[in-house]
C-alpha cells in the first residue's frame, strides 16, 4: 500500500491508518471470500481492541452492581463507571459529572427529554421547532409528546444542497415555540448545521435546544460549554463504543427542574407506599441496572478516540470524502444527494435507473459493506423525491484503496445492468 496516499500530515504527527486498522479486528474479516471494506459507519463503528478487551475484562474481573454494595467487587464496577462518567464530561466539556445521564443511546435520549421536559412544560398550541433533515427519532418523540399535549411540531425546510435554510428557521421561531431540537450532522446528508447559530437565535427567546449529534460526536470536537447547548444526545455505539449504551448531557439547572423519566431502582432516595423522593442527579433518570459494562466499554472508547485526536481524525475522513467526491465524478449516471458545503464522511448517492438494494446486495459481493435505503430520514426522502440513497460513510480507518474498491464495484454494477 502507497505510504503516501494513506497518510496525512497532522498538526502533531503523521495519521497511521495501517496502525490504526491494526487495532481493528474485525477489520481482518473477508466477506464472500473478499477483504471486508466496511463503510457503513454511520450505521455503526467498528471497535478497536481496547474497547473489546474492556468488556472482557469487566465481565471477568469486576462484574457486579452498582451503587449498592458495600463488597469489593461492587466498590470497583462503581469507581469504573462514575469513572467513565468523567471521562464522557471531560470530552465534551460539561460543567459537572451530574451533567451526564447514561441513557441507552440517542433515541433513549430524546425520548427522556420529550418525555420528562416535554410533559412538564408543553401546552395546547405551543410549537417545537426541529428540521426536514432529522432522523426519526428526532421526529417522533416530539410528534409523540405533541400530539399528546396539543402542541404542533414545526419543521425547518432545507435547500437543494440539504443546507438548512436560515431565514425560514428565523421567519418559524416565535413566542409560541417551546423547544428546538436539532441535527448536529445529518446521517443521510452528512451536512453539519450552524447548530451555533440556531441555538444563539433561540437562546433570544429564552428557548431550550437540544443537539442530536449522533453523527457528530465522532467527527467534530464537541464543547457544550461553548455551543451553550441545553441538552446534547449521543450513541456509545457510533463513537467505536459498544451498543446499548448513550448519552444525556442536560444543563443541571434544566435537568434539576424536570420529572424522572422512569421509575425504579438507583432513582429515588426514600420511598413509601404514600410518597417518594427522588434520587439527586445524574441517578434520578438512571432507573434501575443499567448498562454498566457498556459504559466502562465507553469511556474507554473515548480514551481511543481521543488518543488518536477528534482533529485528527476529522482531517483524514475529510481527506477521504473529498477524494471519493471527486471519484464518483467518473460516473455520469452517479447523483450525490448532499451537497452541502460542510460535510462529515457520509455519501449518499442514487444511480440512473438502478435500485440502491441491488447496488447495496452486488457491492456485498465485492466484500463492501454500505448502506441503502432511507436511513430512518424518509422525509429527506420525499424533499429529494426519490424512495432511498446508497451510502458510503467513512471512518476513522478507511482508507482511499478502500473507496478505489467502491467505485470498480459501482462501474461494475453499472457494466451488469447494462
Ligand atoms: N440521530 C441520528 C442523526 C442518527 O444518525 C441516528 C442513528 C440516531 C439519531 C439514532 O441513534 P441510535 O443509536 O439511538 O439508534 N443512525 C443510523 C443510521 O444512519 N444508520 O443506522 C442508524
Amino acid at each position: 500500500m502507497n505510504k503516501a496516499e494513506t497518510s496525512v500530515t497532522t498538526n502533531s504527527s503523521v495519521y497511521d491508518v495501517e496502525k490504526i486498522r491494526s487495532d481493528f479486528p474485525i477489520l481482518q474479516t473477508k466477506v464472500h471470500g473478499k477483504p471486508l471494506v466496511y463503510l457503513d459507519n454511520a450505521a455503526t463503528s467498528q471497535k478497536p481492541v481496547s474497547v473489546i478487551r474492556k468488556a472482557e475484562e469487566y465481565y471477568s474481573k469486576m462484574n457486579s452492581n452498582i451503587h449498592r454494595g458495600v463488597h469489593a467487587l461492587s466498590q470497583v464496577s462503581t469507581e469504573a463507571y462514575e469513572g467513565a462518567r468523567i471521562k464522557i464530561k471531560k470530552f465534551i466539556n460539561a460543567l459537572g459529572k451530574n451533567e451526564i445521564i447514561f441513557t441507552r443511546g440517542t433515541t433513549e435520549s430524546i425520548n427522556l427529554v420529550a418525555q420528562s421536559y416535554g410533559r412538564a412544560n408543553f401546552n395546547e398550541g405551543d410549537e417545537v421547532i426541529i428540521s426536514e433533515m432529522e432522523h426519526h427519532s428526532n421526529i417522533v418523540p416530539w410528534q409523540m409528546i405533541c400530539e399528546e399535549k396539543g402542541a404542533k411540531l414545526k419543521i425547518i425546510p432545507i435547500n437543494d444542497n440539504g443546507e438548512i435554510i436560515f431565514e425560514e428557521y428565523e421567519k418559524l421561531i416565535n413566542e409560541k415555540t417551546k423547544f428546538v431540537s436539532i441535527v448536529y450532522a445529518s446521517n443521510s446528508l452528512g451536512t453539519v448545521n450552524p447548530v451555533k447559530q440556531i441555538i444563539d437565535l433561540a437562546h433570544q427567546y429564552n428557548i431550550p435546544v437540544l443537539v442530536d449529534a449522533a453523527q457528530a460526536v465522532n467527527h467534530l470536537p464537541i464543547d457544550v460549554q461553548d455551543l451553550h447547548c441545553d441538552f446534547l444526545a449521543f450513541s456509545g455505539h457510533k463513537i467505536y463504543g459498544p451498543t446499548g449504551i448513550g448519552v444525556l448531557y442536560g444543563k443541571v439547572n434544566l435537568l434539576d427542574k424536570m420529572p424522572p423519566y422512569q421509575g425504579g431502582g438507583d432513582m429515588i432516595s426514600t420511598v413509601t407506599f404514600e410518597k417518594t423522593t427522588y434520587n439527586e442527579l445524574p441517578h434520578k433518570f438512571e432507573a434501575g441496572t443499567p448498562n454498566i459494562g457498556g459504559a466502562i466499554g465507553l469511556g474507554e472508547a473515548i480514551d481511543y478516540v481521543q488518543k488518536i485526536g477528534i482533529e485528527n481524525i476529522a482531517a483524514h475522513e475529510k481527506e477521504l470524502l473529498d477524494y471519493a467526491t471527486e471519484a464518483v465524478t467518473e460516473i455520469p449516471s452517479l447523483k450525490i444527494i448532499g451537497t452541502a458545503k460542510d460535510k462529515v464522511s457520509v455519501l449518499s448517492f442514487v444511480l440512473d435507473d438502478i435500485h440502491p438494494h441491488d447496488i447495496g446486495t452486488m457491492l456485498d459481493f465485492e466484500g463492501v459493506a454500505i448502506r441503502t435505503g432511507h436511513h430512518c430520514t424518509q422525509p429527506v426522502m420525499d424533499r429529494f423525491g426519490i424512495p432511498a440513497t446508497s451510502r458510503a460513510s467513512f471512518a476513522m480507518y478507511n482508507t482511499k484503496e478502500e473507496i478505489d474498491i467502491l467505485i470498480k464495484g459501482l462501474k461494475k454494477i453499472i457494466e451488469v445492468f447494462g
